[in-house]
This record gives structure tokens, sequence and C-alpha cells, in this order.
């Protein structure tokens, strides 16, 4: 059986964001500013807010969750209630003896009051944890599949900007802190607030003035909760700055652990990973001991409630102003006010940890692309014919200017090579064409048609690309070249193999097309990466095929081999060739040859080598044969009058126009 990973063509909006209902919603309104790459600075809408918008469709099962939790902490308080009046008829007082005999039946409901009430709080609990654990991983799962989408809809400069480990933090690490605060910290803030306002309630009940002078201390623990907090958000935002660089250290090792193994740096990787992992470390501890420092205020504040209790009830006590019983209830619940206190450091360091984690998350949440489709776009036929203009291109990375007025033309099912020396920006020239980037200036035209007004998706399908750094996914062999057509039959994906001369090396591997090859292509030769990768980027019959530096790792006589098969290929289609064998691009409709981003020649193999120019000096290097042969060429024919070069039409220029 083959494993395919799914396919991506066609199934993006069934899986994507944009089944997402809230996609809508949570667009630019919310955001203030756009920074570099489409990156989101600043969000305007609370962190609450968001929280709360994503909890739509659990939204009531929750709040019946926070209503359980109010119950519960309520009815915690029933036991001192129950507690006092067994006191005040029962064990204290004149008539307590004659209570007992005369009034059992009470003193049995009391009881069996309390034991009910006891039972009734666990079942709250229990089925509390249950709605708060589902609710906050149905958020998370939900909020997950939402960035991924989102990260997955992004352009190149979102990902020039980002680091794959950050990116990773924000799905992982940071959304787990989300789901903390609907799992956790929201119930904890209930639960302290319910059973503090309940206290109070039942105190003001009592003994108005009692309760006032417990109360009095509440105003101090705020003062230092609040003292804590100012201290600990910048903390807690270094801390999840730290996790993410320990991460991405992580992360780059492990993509790149060849490089290490290669050049023998383990040791210093290893020092490098257990700085990052050390500074993560102390800053987790550092964050963890500033609570330490607030917190024997906070208890000294928290163990002033027995004092006051003992100093204030003691006299209205003597001075019968306050009964045993309710003395008794005062000081069994004094812990329903001191302990909220206690645990509000607690709650406020994980708010601070959730307030740190979501600015990541809304950070992608809200980010948009910048190169996004047309508002109306241009109607799309299945195919497009593949002709490519490009008119007074210039491009920018950010501020860095790479190309500069770029002009050529490819006619449907023309060659065009591209070659030039290292980084003069030939990856950065075709990228334009499937809109990876957008030129600073000028336009890039598909079939009369600047790209900018198609569907990104109408104008990719039409385009296939074999990068200059191959990726094949962890999946076999047939499932990577069937990748832009996962309902690609077989026989078709065995023939573009053929074409790319990747048959033979597949059939003698352990399990021909079903070999499953590893992450980044593991276990294959780079020669046989790229030849996957031109089957996979062909095998989807584009309009236009882009080969950046497709062969460079291939065998001259395998090189010929896909030559003869671009040349025959069963549809027509243009192709831009990045190369720097001459043996790659002579045979082109048109070479350009580009410097310092500009195009510094341009022509057909014999016309660059009468230019005596770079491409000249390339021949040269590359050996002799060629130019002497086009020499002979030009000299016979300077013999016969010249003919005018004609563009083939396109219809006749059926398998590519590669010039015998
Ligand atoms: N560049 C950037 N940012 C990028 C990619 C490239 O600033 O994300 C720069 C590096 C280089 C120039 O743009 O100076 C052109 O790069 P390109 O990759 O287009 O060069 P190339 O002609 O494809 O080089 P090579 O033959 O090494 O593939
Ligand atoms: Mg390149």
């Amino acid at each position: 059986m083959l494993r395919r990973a799914p396919g991506r063509r066609g199934e993006e909006e069934k899986s994507g964001w944009k089944s997402f209902p809230l996609a809508a919603k949570c667009g630019s309104p919310y955001i203030l500013s756009r920074g570099r790459g489409g990156r989101i600075m600043e969000v305007s809408k609370s962190k609450m807010r968001w929280l709360w918008e994503n909890m739509k469709g659990y939204r009531a099962v929750y709040i019946v969750g926070i209503f359980g939790t109010i119950l519960y902490n309520v009815l915690q308080l029933t036991v001192p209630v129950f507690s006092e009046k067994i006191v005040d008829r029962f064990l204290t007082g004149e008539e307590a003896a004659e209570n007992l005999l005369t009034k059992r039946d009470l003193l049995i409901w009391l009881i069996a009051g309390m034991v009910l009430v006891t039972f009734l709080r666990t079942a709250i609990v229990y089925l509390t944890c249950i709605d708060f654990e589902s609710v906050s991983q149905k958020v998370l799962y939900r909020i997950r599949n939402f960035l991924f989408a989102k990260i997955e809809h992004q352009d190149m400069k979102f990902y020039d900007n980002y680091r794959t480990g950050d990116l990773m933090t924000r799905l992982t690490g940071d959304l787990d802190a989300v789901r903390h605060m609907i799992a956790w910290v929201i119930r904890m803030i209930v639960e302290s607030f319910s059973l503090m306002f309940a206290a109070v309630a039942y105190f003001f009940y009592m003994d108005w003035r009692l309760a006032l002078c417990l109360l009095a201390i509440a105003p101090f623990i705020f003062i230092i909760i609040v003292l804590f907090r100012n201290r600990v958000a910048p903390m807690h935002a270094a801390l999840r700055e730290k996790l993410s660089l320990m991460n991405t250290a992580a992360q780059e090792n492990i993509a790149g652990n060849r490089v290490v193994k290669a050049f023998a740096r383990e040791e210093y990787e290893k020092e490098k990973f257990d700085e990052r992992n050390r500074e993560y470390a102390q800053t987790n501890q550092k964050t963890a001991f500033v609570w330490l420092r607030y917190y024997p205020y906070v208890e000294t504040f928290a163990n002033l409630l027995p004092v006051v209790l003992l100093l204030v009830g003691g006299m209205f006590l003597i001075h019968d102003q306050l009964t045993m019983g309710q003395y008794v209830a005062f000081s069994g619940l004094t812990w329903a006010l001191a302990n909220p206190m206690r645990n509000l450091g607690g709650i406020m360091n994980e708010f601070q940890r959730f307030s740190a984690a979501s600015k990541k998350v809304m950070e992608i949440y809200y980010s948009e692309p910048t190169i996004v489709d047309a508002k109306e776009p241009v109607a799309v036929q299945e195919h497009l014919r593949g002709k490519i203009e490009f008119r007074n291109v210039s491009f920018s990375y950010e501020h860095r200017p790479v190309l500069h007025n770029i002009n050529f033309t490819a006619e449907p099912g023309q060659t065009i090579a591209i070659m030039g020396e290292t980084g003069c920006g030939k990856t950065s020239l075709i990228q334009l064409i499937p809109r990876f980037y957008d030129p600073t200036q000028g336009q890039v035209l598909v079939d009369g048609v600047d790209v900018r007004e198609y569907r990104l998706h109408d104008l990719r399908k039409n385009i296939g690309l074999a990068t200059q750094d191959v990726l094949l996914y962890s999946d076999t062999i047939d499932g990577n070249i069937a990748y832009g057509d996962s309902s690609m039959s077989q026989s078709r994906v065995r023939r573009f193999a053929e074409y790319s001369a990747a048959s033979e090396f597949i059939s003698r591997m352990p399990e021909g097309y079903d070999t499953i090859v590893g992450e980044r292509g593991v276990g294959l030769s780079g020669g046989q990466k790229q030849r996957i990768s031109l089957a996979r980027a062909m095998a989807i019959k584009p309009a236009v095929l882009i080969l950046d530096d497709t062969t460079s790792a291939v065998d001259l006589e395998t090189e010929k081999h896909i030559q003869d098969a671009l040349e025959h290929l069963e549809f027509t289609c243009t192709k831009i060739i990045i190369a720097q064998r001459i043996s790659s691009t002579r045979k082109a409709d048109k070479i350009l040859v580009l410097k310092d981003g500009r195009i510094e020649e341009e022509g057909t193999h014999e016309e660059l080598i009468a230019k005596k120019g770079y491409y000249y000096e390339l021949v040269r290097l590359q050996g002799g044969e060629e130019l002497f042969a086009a020499q002979e060429a030009q000299k016979e024919a300077a013999g016969r009058p010249e003919e005018p070069r004609k563009a083939q039409p396109a219809q006749e220029v059926k398998g590519g126009a590669w010039r015998g």
C-alpha cells in the first residue's frame, strides 16, 4: 500500500483556517500596526476577550463550571454554619442539655446535612474538574489548528523573520499556558473570590463590626499582590524568551546535526545548549523566587486575622455582643479569608505566565500575510499557457536591493536559462513568478496578466518548482513525487521518475517506490534528492517549470538524460532553468546572464559567445570544444545571408523549445 501525505492542493480550504468560524472575525480590525514581513507588532484586543472569543461553542459549559465552583465554595461555608448551630444549641448555653434531649431530631438533621453537603461538594468538584479540563483541551485544539493554518498561509517574509524553534514554542509551550489559564487560573480566581465574598457576606450577616475589623487587612494584601505583579510580569516575558531560545537551539541542532558532526562540534554545541538551558532554568528559578520575597508579608497579614479575631472577637464575647457559636463560626472561617489571600500570589504568577504567552500566540493569531489573493481575481481556466514577462522589475529584501530593472519575455514552451555568479539574484528572480515575494517595482506577468491579479492557488498550481535547497517529506518516494496531487496515478509517478532519471535508483531501493525517505530525505544522495524533486515538479504537468540548480549534483550523463526528457515532455511547458553548467543552458532559447541583480547579457548560446563577455569566459572555463564548435558554425553562417530568428507559436512548440 502506498503511503502518501494528504494532498494539499484543493484540500486546504477544507482543513485550513478558512473553515474556522472566528477567522473572518479576527482579521485586520484588531491590528494596530504591521511590522516587517507582515508581523503584527501590537494587538489591540485584550487577552481575556481573545480567550473568550475562542471559547465560542464551549462558553455555556464553561459558565456552568464557574457556577459549580462558586456553589462549591459557598457550600464550604455551610460546615461552620452548621457548627455554629450545633455549638449554640447543643454544646453551650443553659438550654444545651435540654435541647439534647428534646431536639435530638434537629441535631441529627444538622449532622446529616453536614455529611450530605460534603458529598455534594465532592461531586461538584469532580464534575467541574472534568468541565474545565475538557473545555480547555477543546479550546487548545482549536487555537492550535487555527495557528497552524495561519503559519501555513504565511508568506516568505514571515518565514524570514521567525525562527522555527520560536514558532514551535508558540504552538506548544505558549499554547499550554493559554490552556492552563482556562483549566486552572480562572478556576482558582473564581474559587478564591467566591470563597472570600461568601465568607465576608456571612461575617457581615453575623456581626458587621467584627467583619470590618477582619477586612481591614485585605487592602494591605492587595497592595502587596499588585507590587508583586509589577515585578513578576517582565520576568515572565523574559522567561518565555529564554524558553524560545532554548527550543530554537535544540531544533537547529537536531536539524543540522550532520553539520555538527562533520565539524566535530558536539562539545561546542553541548556547551551552547547548556548555556541556554542554564539561562532558562535560572530565569525560571528567579521568577519563582520573586514570590518568596513578597510571601512573608502576605503570610504575616494573613496570620493577623486570627489575632484580630482573638482580640476584637474576645472583647465582643466578654461583653456579650457575640455568642460563642458566632465566635466559633468566625474562627472556623478565617481560613476562608486567609487562604485566598495566600493563593493570590500563585494565581497572579500564573496569570502573568498566561499574559506573556498569549501575547506571543496572538501575534501569530492576528498576523496576516502581505502576499494575498487579489480582491477580484482573474478567472483562470484549468491551465495557464505559460507566457512569462518581466517588466522593469526591481526587488529588495527589506531594504536590500537585489534585482534592478529586469526585462525579459518567455513565450509559452520556450526555455530560458539564467546564469550568473553566486548571489547575483537568480533565485530571487524566479521566486517572483509564484509570488513568494512581490517586486518592489515593475510587474511580473504570466499570460499577460500581472501575477498579483491571480488567485495564489490558481497561479501556483500552474507552476512546478524544484527548489535549490531540496526538501523531501518523511513519506514514501511515491508520496514525495505525487506531493502536488495526491490522487496522481502510480504509472504517472513512475513515468516522471523515468524522465528525471530517478527510476533506476528507485528500483534498486529495498521497497522501491514505497521506500520511506526520512526527514529532509536522509538516506538519499544529493543528486538522488534532486531527481525526486525534479520528478515532483514535473509530475503536476505545470505550465511553467522552474528548475533552480536542479541538476547541479547529477553527473553529466544523467543530466543529458534529463535534458532529453525535458525536451520531449508530453505537455507544453515554459521552462526556466537556473544552472551553472553550459551543458545545461546551451540549448535554451534565451540565456540571461545576471550580474549584481541586472541582466548583463542576453541571447542564445551563439550570440553570447560572440559577445565575448561573462558567458564566453564561462564556456572557455568549462571546456573549449563548444566554443570552437560554435565559432566554426558562426564562420560558416557568415558565408550565408543571416536568417532572422523566429519565435515559434506556442501550439507548435510541443514538448518545449529546446533548440537542437
Ligand atoms: N538575500 C537576502 N535575503 C534572502 C535571500 C537572499 O538578502 O532571503 C540576498 C543574498 C544575495 C542576494 O540576495 O546577496 C541574491 O540572493 P539569491 O539567492 O537570489 O542569489 P543566487 O543568484 O540564487 O545565488 P546562488 O547561485 O548562490 O544560488
Ligand atoms: Mg540561488
